[in-house]
């Protein structure tokens, strides 16, 4: 093994403020390796403020071209604008992240597929979901054994991506009133895949050129994200793995540990975590662990992979996207393996400092200087189990090591099912109680703080702003590493409800959760569209999820998946608030449509914040705005929901069982 330290050179201790992350790099294993937080410092934490405001063209080579918006002799060679320019780079960071998105979902589908013909070691788990899944893919559940039931569901669902006409079939899980805007705006996505490929053609040189419409196209490419391929990947992931439920575990580096083979699994697919947790659990690998001096395998999660698994398997999460490459820097981990998306190429750089090996498994994503171990779902537990002895061979190899104690109890799994049920419990499965809480004042509206966290923000932006929401009676809904920081901070646990303002407290308190609700990874933000569906349909909050006080955000994004996000939220009606910056705030014509017209056409639109008391202003005012459109600015009486109040409520079971109604 080359364990040459020339990546060693010029790290040093750097001045970042997450602490945690900060004691591991001035510990001994660390020094001298170099990690994003050194190059950051180096550069300094602002990019190419021309790139940055997105009127940068190099769409052809006649360019690249920069262009100054209101300066004539600055528009493209082509006579491009700079609000032109602006829309054709944005719309293609939403063709990107929708891209990752629903490449992670055909996979999903693939492997779902495959373990509908018994290929896999992978169960049809929750059947309950795959019949309401059925029923929203135009497929009748009944009279049907659940393996074959399986397999129409895959393939209708693999159909979605290669569709070329018609609509989406999830598209119907909107709210009425939100299918008819898209109807008439031309927005309804078509295929998945053919809404990609329209919008890279649509961009390229000479081809769509009023701003205003490939923005349009924009919101279509996104809607076939959030309700097309995160919202696939989510369903499919849920049937087949299982459909969260709360679970108590911990996040944080000090996850990690110091007498077990440590592997982190990282990435965004939880096919090849789910093989990985298996193969950990396997005696006849325990047992080999244990001959090595070990006692036993520890796995643990990075970024969204580590979502995936700690909802649905309470396995801890060890770090966010900022953490991957200290986690390398504990000098405890054995193995990094790593399918795709926010994998940082300077993982195996640092390996080489240390004894670790990482392993790429997907054939869509390699990196110099790692091993490439390549994962098939149809061979997923002896792919696993080979990649888990790997780790356990580089045990004995250990040099210094230096955990933190840093970790943080928290409680996950609240898909948007369990939302229902710990509101109404089983029989009475139900978003009533949360309406009324909305309505009678208790509960001021819901926020999401959803995405990526950063190197170039040092502050808790994350933790400062869930805070600040809570103690104003909002409920916070969260996904993603943004959830991970706020688990970092304890928020996510029950005993953080008494951060919360006397309303939200009293609810929290009631039913014994936690003030800020993990959701999932990335592509459950699909799971808070169908949220706010049901917020919609149980009623008294208006006919759309326009109409509802509710707001997302995203104050670190870094991946153009989180555009996407936005996108499709924005053009479902939820306005959300990105920042630092925003990439089309050099043409302010484009801008202007983003942060006004589209308000005007559906309801909703993007804010741009820096730190988070404006992320907190303007999201508390949104929701008083929107509470004021209600009617409900004015004082309410206080109703808290007890057992008997519960049994009274109205809502038909629509003969689901424990999962509620039939979103
Ligand atoms: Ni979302 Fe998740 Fe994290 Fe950002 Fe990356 S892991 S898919 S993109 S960095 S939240
Ligand atoms: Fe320049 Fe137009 Fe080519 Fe873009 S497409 S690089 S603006 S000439």
């Amino acid at each position: 093994m080359d364990t040459s330290k020339r990546f060693k050179s010029n790290g040093g201790c750097p001045s970042i403020q997450c602490l945690v992350n900060r004691e591991v790099l001035c510990q001994e294993p660390a020094q001298g390796v170099t990690t994003a937080a050194h190059r950051v410092e180096k550069r300094g934490a602002t990019p190419c403020l021309f790139g940055q405001g997105g009127t940068c063209c190099r769409n052809c080579n006649m360019g690249p071209c920069q262009i100054i918006e209101g300066v004539e002799e600055m528009i493209g060679i082509c006579g491009a604008t700079a609000s032109t320019v602006a829309a054709r780079n944005f719309a293609r960071i939403v063709a990107a992240g929708t891209a990752s998105h629903s490449d992670h979902a055909r996979e999903t589908v693939l492997a779902f597929i495959a373990t509908a013909k018994g290929e896999t070691p992978y169960e049809i788990k929750d059947t309950l979901k795959l019949r309401r899944m059925a029923a929203w893919l135009g497929i009748d559940p009944a009279e049907k054994d659940i393996q074959q039931l399986a397999l129409e569901v895959g393939e209708t669902a693999l159909a979605e991506f290669g569709k070329q006409e018609g609509s989406l079939h999830f598209i119907r899980r909107a709210p009425q009133k939100r299918q008819e805007i898209w109807q008439e705006l031309g927005v309804v996505p078509r295929g998945i895949d053919r809404e990609v490929v329209e919008t890279m053609h649509r961009t390229h040189m000479g081809v769509d050129q009023d701003f205003r419409h490939i923005f349009r196209q924009a919101a279509r490419c996104a809607l076939a994200d959030g309700w097309g391929g995160s919202m696939l990947a989510t369903e499919l992931q849920d049937i087949m793995f299982g459909t969260p439920v709360p679970i108590r575990t911990v996040v944080n580096l000090g996850v990690l540990k110091e007498d077990m083979v440590n592997i982190t699994v990282h990435g965004h697919e939880p096919v090849l975590a789910e093989a990985l947790a298996m193969a950990a659990q396997d005696p006849e690998i325990i047992a080999e662990a244990k001959k090595v001096g070990a006692k036993g395998i520890n796995l643990a999660g990075i970024c969204c992979t580590g979502n995936e698994i700690l909802m649905r398997r309470g396995i801890p999460i060890a770090g966010s996207f900022v953490q991957q490459e200290i986690a390398l820097t504990t000098g405890a981990v054995e193995a990094m393996v790593v399918d795709v998306q926010c994998v940082m190429q300077s993982l195996p750089e640092i390996a080489r400092c240390f004894h670790t090996e990482v392993i790429t498994t997907s054939d869509r994503a390699e990196i110099v200087g790692a091993t490439h171990v390549p994962f098939d779902h149809h061979r997923a537990l002896e792919v696993a189990k080979d990649i888990v002895r790997r780790a356990i061979a580089r045990f004995p190899k250990r040099g210094k090591v230096y955990i933190p104690k840093a970790k943080m109890d928290v409680v996950a799994g609240f898909s948007h099912e369990t939302i229902l049920y710990i509101q109404g419990g089983r029989f009475r499965a139900s978003y009533k109680p949360l309406n009324d809480n909305i309505i009678n004042g208790r509960i001021l509206g819901v926020a999401a703080i959803v995405g990526c966290d950063n190197f170039r923000i040092q502050d808790e932006v994350h933790v400062e702003l869930a805070k600040e929401l809570i103690a104003n009676n909002v409920l916070v809904l969260t996904t993603g590493c943004a959830a991970t920081g706020l688990g970092r901070a304890g928020l996510l646990s029950p005993e953080a409800a008494e951060l919360a303002g006397e309303g939200l407290r009293e609810v929290l308190e009631a039913v014994g959760c936690p003030p800020v609700l993990h959701m999932g990874s990335c592509v459950d933000n699909s799971r808070i569209l169908i949220a706010a569906t049901e917020m919609v349909r149980t009623g008294g909050l208006g006919e759309d999820i326009s109409d509802l006080p509710a707001i997302g955000c995203a104050p670190q994004w870094m991946s153009e998946k989180a555009i996407a996000i936005g996108q499709y939220f924005v053009a479902s009606g939820a306005s959300v608030v990105f920042g630092p910056t925003f990439p089309t705030t050099k043409s302010q014509e484009a801008t202007d449509h983003l942060f006004k017209e589209m308000e005007e056409i559906y309801g909703a639109r993007w804010f741009l914040a820096k730190e988070a008391k404006d992320f907190a202003s303007i999201m508390i005012d949104q929701i008083r705005q929107k509470r004021k459109a209600l009617g409900l600015d004015k004082k309410r009486e206080r109703v808290l929901f007890d057992m008997a109040m519960r049994r009274q409520l109205d809502t038909p079971l629509q003969g689901v069982g424990c999962h509620g109604p039939t979103t």
